[in-house]
């Protein structure tokens, strides 16, 4: 069974004014279609073939680098497009409010320090919340198309949220302005989808 690229649960209209259509339509049609494709070929004969993304990752040889980019890629995607709703926005509440709160103090310093991962991430890259065993919430961020899943890499934990700080993630819409971009992210944040991911990882 090859790789798929999951369907959208909205349209690439959808997110706007926050993430523009265009945006939205190569960065999915191109970009991750792209890295589906690759990290197909990749594995194509290899002993990754069947494996789950999640396998794969976890047990990642850093040394094969058309699986580490394509396949962190590819799963890197399909969670970004998950936790993003046109009915998006607020804040979490249960578990999920009450971990980062334990972890970071409010809601605010939580937005405050991931804001600050992403926008630090030197060129291309991602920010992470990733959830430990036991609960605990942490955040990092990873170059490239790297996640935590990946051996020694990140926080180590499962990523429940993810942003992608590369360039063609927002330079249409933002040029240079990341931090603008990164505020409008907090307003398509599906904050039921990430607490629903909490729940299962933690
Ligand atoms: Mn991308």
């Amino acid at each position: 069974m090859a790789f798929e690229q999951p369907k959208l649960k909205y349209a690439f209209d959808a997110l706007e004014p926050n993430i523009d259509k265009e945006t939205m339509e190569i960065h999915y049609g191109k970009h991750h279609a792209g890295y589906t494709k690759k990290l197909n070929a990749a594995v194509e004969g290899t002993d990754l073939e069947g494996k789950t993304i999640e396998n794969i990752l976890m047990n990642l040889d850093k040394s094969n680098t058309a699986v580490r980019n394509n396949g962190g890629g590819f799963y890197n995607h399909n969670l970004f497009w998950e936790v993003m709703s046109p009915n998006g926005g607020g804040k979490p509440s249960g578990e999920l409010a009450s971990a980062i709160e334990d972890a970071f103090g409010s809601f605010d310093a939580f937005k405050e320090e991931f804001a600050k991962a992403a926008a630090g991430q030197f060129g291309s890259g991602w920010a992470w919340l990733c959830v430990h065993e036991g609960g605990k919430v942490e955040i990092c961020s990873t170059p490239n198309q790297d996640n935590p899943l990946m051996p020694g890499i990140g926080c180590g934990g499962t990523p429940i949220l993810g942003l992608d700080v590369w360039e063609h993630a927002y330079y249409l819409k933002y040029q240079n302005k990341r931090p603008e971009y990164i505020d409008a992210f907090f307003n398509v944040i599906d904050w039921e989808e990430v607490a629903s991911k909490y729940a299962k990882e933690k």
